[in-house]
């Protein structure tokens, strides 16, 4: 199987791989560390495991510093993620994942960018119940974390609802085709007896093999014109091609990634490159053989560089095509041509298929919480109570109340009004097309605010916006609290990476479709100068702009930021 031409990079294997090496398929010491009743947090080789579960440990780093003078442990806690291929939940499960967060979390669910709920918050004594309660309501937190394939997105705004159904239909199965085998999860934290000496006891992961890959591996499907879920920043990509109503299959987008490490060259966002095109019953396997390649030529040493988009770069776009196929025993069709027209999400109510109704509601930052008598929280929750279709999280960090009836219709925009919940219209289009990563106080890698900053700074923004009548026009805007990306900031038209406490990297010129990274434009700037580095480009973009132009391809045209010669801003 293994190709003797191509070889994964030599070097001893991270400590990592040798954690996983040592855990007998995942399971390590983890369910007996969970019951150890003397600390909150867990030996640093079980979090490494835990991530695969679904989980991480976290402390809360607002109380880091008063905790560490008071000699105490720091703050444990842990983050719960859910696998929700495609973001599609029912309304009982948003009920069960609300009530939860109350019970077990910090009162506030996080729908994330790829499409699931986070819960913060969880005490260790609580995540054997939490995650009991979450697999009653059928669903799970397998391989939501963790080096495997991680929750498969699929677009979820309706515009041609028709086909979202199958595409979304595609996203479960492939969710759950490239799902671990180990039955871990099952004996940590479902009470599953391990059966001594049956063939079960020999349990193998046929497609990850025990040291599953050498790092998280992403899979996104968009249906055009949607690139909600930003396709091109996915490990592996599909495009979804519609012909004459049907869908004839996807164009295969492979190597993306939006992480890297401030100052270090051998890190750098990538966008996918498409390699060619299937159908859709084609579409698990080819999956399954693109993450053998990863597994078995992926950097097993170097964790930074261990994505696929560097095994890629590293192994060339051809010779991956050449292995893909060969492993497939068929070649890929021609790409086939396909129109994105944003990245964004489109708001308010739209009519799908069958009389049914669909409402994209603007959840800031994706935190679903009663803060400053907003009652969004309580407001969704009575939703739900009533609500017949699904709830669907957005790419976007937003949500859509899905597939209403007429009647229902009714009863939920009576809702709407008593809560005075919104889908967004009062805002800017440009706060309506924000997104920031979660960043302080949960996340153990932030360098600066994000989540809780954002909104902040772009209450100074939309005055500037206001003053040059913007005010209407879309502009994609991310804000992470570190380079990882996980806002997707290299696809914001501008966008900013935390460096370090109130400094952030600033970047101008992503295309608004999700077709061509962003670049760096100023470094290490405080909210002063990216206030006066706003008013001026937004003066200049609101005079001197073309009809119908993005600000992302308007500051290239001004030569604000350089394109490189393929258009695609690639790392360079
Ligand atoms: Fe992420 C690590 C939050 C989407 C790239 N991400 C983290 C951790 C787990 C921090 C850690 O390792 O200790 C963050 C937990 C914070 C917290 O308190 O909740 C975290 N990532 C998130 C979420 C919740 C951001 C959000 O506000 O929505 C997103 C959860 C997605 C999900 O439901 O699965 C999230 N992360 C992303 C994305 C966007 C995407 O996948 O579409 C990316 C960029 C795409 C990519 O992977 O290239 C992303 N997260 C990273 C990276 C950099 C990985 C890399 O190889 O470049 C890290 C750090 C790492 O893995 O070492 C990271
Ligand atoms: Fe944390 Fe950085 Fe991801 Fe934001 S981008 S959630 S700060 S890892």
């Amino acid at each position: 199987m293994v190709n003797p031409l191509l070889k994964a990079p030599e070097g001893p294997p991270s400590d990592v791989e040798e954690i996983k090496e040592r855990s007998n398929y995942l399971r390590g010491t983890l369910k007996e560390v969970m019951l150890e009743p003397l600390s909150a947090g867990i030996p640093d080789d079980d979090n490494r495991l835990m991530k695969h579960h679904g989980s991480y440990l976290q402390d809360d780093r607002d109380l880091r510093n008063e905790r560490q003078k008071q000699k105490l442990e720091p703050a444990y806690q842990f983050m719960l993620r859910v696998r929700l291929p495609g973001g599609v939940a029912t309304p009982n499960q948003w009920l069960v994942m609300d009530e939860l967060a109350e019970r077990n979390g910090n009162g506030t669910l996080k729908l994330t960018t790829r499409q699931t709920f986070q819960m913060h918050g969880i005490l260790k004594w609580n995540m054997k119940n939490t995650i009991q309660d979450i697999h009653k309501s059928l669903l799970d937190t397998i391989a939501a974390c963790g080096d495997v394939n991680r929750n498969v997105l699929c677009t979820s705004n309706p515009y041609q609802s028709e086909i979202h159904l199958e595409v979304y239909e595609w996203a479960k199965q492939l969710s759950n085709y490239l799902l671990p085998r180990t039955r871990a999860y099952h004996e940590v934290w479902l009470d599953e007896e391990k059966v001594a000496g049956t063939p079960e006891m020999d349990e193998v992961e046929p497609m990850y093999g025990p040291l599953y890959l050498p790092r998280k591996f992403k899979i996104g499907i968009a249906v055009p014109p949607t690139n909600d879920i930003d396709v091109f920043s996915q490990d592996l990509g599909f495009i979804a091609v519609v012909e004459e109503g049907r869908l004839a299959g996807f164009n295969v987008a492979i190597g993306g990634g939006m992480g890297s490490s401030h100052g270090d060259k051998e890190t750098y966002p990538q966008l996918a490159k498409i390699i060619g095109f299937c159908t859709p019953d084609k579409i698990q396997e080819l999956a399954e053989k693109v993450i053998t390649i990863q597994r078995d030529y992926g950097n097993r040493s170097v964790r930074k560089n261990a994505r696929f988009k560097y095994t890629v770069d590293r192994l060339g776009l051809e010779t991956v095509i050449e292995e893909l196929e060969n492993r497939l025993g068929w070649r890929l069709e021609e790409a086939k041509p396909f129109y994105f027209k944003s990245n964004n999400d489109r708001y308010g109510w739209v009519k799908g298929i069958q009389g049914k109704w669909h409402l994209t509601l603007f959840i800031q930052n994706g935190r679903v919480a009663d803060l400053n008598g907003y009652k969004l929280k309580t407001a969704l929750r009575e939703i739900a109570a009533i609500h017949t279709g699904e709830f669907r999280i957005t790419a976007n960090q937003n949500v859509i109340i899905a597939n209403v009836t007429s009647h229902k219709k009714k009863k939920i925009n009576e809702l709407l009004e008593q809560y005075g919940l919104t889908d967004g219209s009062q805002h800017s289009a440009l706060r309506r097309s924000s997104m920031a990563c979660v960043a302080l106080p949960t996340c153990g890698l932030a360098m600066a605010e994000a989540e809780r900053y954002l909104p902040v700074l772009l209450d100074k923004i939309e005055e500037i916006v206001d003053k040059n009548s913007l005010r209407d026009k879309e502009i994609t805007i991310r804000m992470t609290g570190c380079p990882n990306g996980c806002a997707r900031p290299g696809l914001g038209e501008i966008a900013f990476m935390g460096k370090a406490p109130g400094k952030y990297n600033m970047y101008l010129g992503a295309a608004f479709d999700g077709s061509r990274l962003n670049k760096m434009y100023r470094e290490n700037i405080g909210e002063e100068d990216i206030l006066s580095e706003l008013q001026v480009l937004l003066s200049r973009y609101a005079k001197e702009r073309h009809d119908g132009e993005h600000f992302g391809d308007y500051v290239i045209r001004a030569e604000i930021i350089k394109a490189t010669t393929d258009g695609t801003n690639f790392h360079d």
